[in-house]
């Protein structure tokens, strides 16, 4: 889809828009399912890059230290929790611009990977930037989906980020794609960005092929220390209005109500997954900053009606 494409069915009436967006999920998934996936820093903080948004920057503050990478067993541990508490993809994250074959961190990574695949849960990692080589083995070591956000427009992104460009962000989802591994990119909104910025990086998405298996929304957490601690949380309309252009936009993905639902109430939660979100961040902790807890979680999914997605489903209509 072009921008004005989906400014069009952006810019209609809220309900006109969330009714397109409900029937295009009903079109396409049969049942009120979320996916629940656990996420788990396996390296925090320390990072060389300057993204604006995140608190593991080294160059924000600097305040957090660099952890080490995690073993396997602790590792596998909160992998194992989460499969217990109902989680269907567990997705390991590290603070790092990327990874290079050979390293020995890859390589543990690698190990670890291999024993969480056995768990049943989709497995996910997003470790920065990777060159084929290594997108080749994390593939063969289990991993079925690689979270790599564009995270806005290509126009705002150097507002937000100069130690790597936009492009350098494509070319490791090029990688991804070409070995066969599913695409998990999306964005954050709150971080001074205009509407179209937001259309904008849904634009891009839309030219991905094939298009990306799953889409996270993440409203800005504005982390103390880092350049956008101050920002102004995302008006509630702006993100349902999003929300439900992406199900349109992308009516097989899950599109992922990411960071920020704890600072949204319960109805607001609702109206998203009626708007077409269909997974969520689920267990207390998101990478560093918290989330809502799996107690309160599972109540809300209970008064919804809504069911947890088993592993590697994909649409429920063919
Ligand atoms: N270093 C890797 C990378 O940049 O791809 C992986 C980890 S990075 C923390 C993964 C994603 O988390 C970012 O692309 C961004 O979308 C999201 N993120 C980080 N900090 C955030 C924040 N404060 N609020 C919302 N989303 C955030
Ligand atoms: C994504 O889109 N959101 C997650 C995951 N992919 C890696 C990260 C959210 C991070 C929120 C801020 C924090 O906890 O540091
Ligand atoms: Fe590093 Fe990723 Fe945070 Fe950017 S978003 S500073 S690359 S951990």
């Amino acid at each position: 889809m072009n921008l004005a494409e989906l400014q069009h069915i952006y810019q209609q009436p809220l309900f006109a828009l969330v009714q397109q967006a409900r029937n295009v999920y009903l079109e396409h998934w049969k049942t009120d399912q979320v996916q629940l996936c656990t996420l788990l820093s396996i390296k925090t903080g320390g990072c060389s890059e300057d993204c604006g948004y995140c608190s593991q920057s080294a160059r924000n503050g600097g305040k957090m230290p660099a952890g080490k990478l995690l073993d396997k067993c602790e590792v596998l541990e909160k992998a194992q929790e989460a499969a217990a508490n109902g989680s269907t993809r567990f997705c390991m994250g590290a603070a790092w611009k990327g990874v290079r074959d050979g390293d020995a961190r890859f390589e543990q990574v690698l190990d670890t990977i291999r024993d969480v695949a056995k768990l049943g849960m989709e497995v996910c990692v997003t470790l920065g930037n990777l060159t084929l080589t290594e997108a080749r083995k994390l593939k063969e070591a289990g991993v079925t989906a690689y979270n790599h956000n564009i995270d806005t427009s290509p126009e705002f992104y150097p507002q937000i980020v100069t130690t790597h460009s936009f492009e350098d962000r494509l070319s490791t989802i090029s990688a991804v794609q070409e070995v066969g591994m599913s695409v998990c990119c999306g964005g954050i909104i709150g971080m001074g960005e205009s509407e179209d910025d937001r259309l904008k990086m849904l634009e891009v998405l839309s030219n991905f092929n094939p298009p990306p298996e799953s889409v996270p929304i993440n409203c800005l957490m504005p982390m103390p220390g880092t350049p956008l601690e101050n920002q102004p949380p995302v008006d509630v309309f702006e993100l349902l209005r999003l929300i439900a252009t992406t199900r349109i936009a992308f009516p097989k993905a899950k599109v992922r109500l990411s960071a920020g639902r704890s600072i949204l109430s319960r109805e607001a939660q609702a109206f998203a997954f009626f708007a077409g979100a269909n997974s969520i961040f689920y267990g207390d902790r998101l990478l560093t900053s918290g989330n809502p807890g799996v107690d309160q979680d599972r109540e809300l999914l209970r008064e919804l009606n809504l069911t947890a997605q088993t592993p590697h489903q994909s649409m429920s209509v063919s």
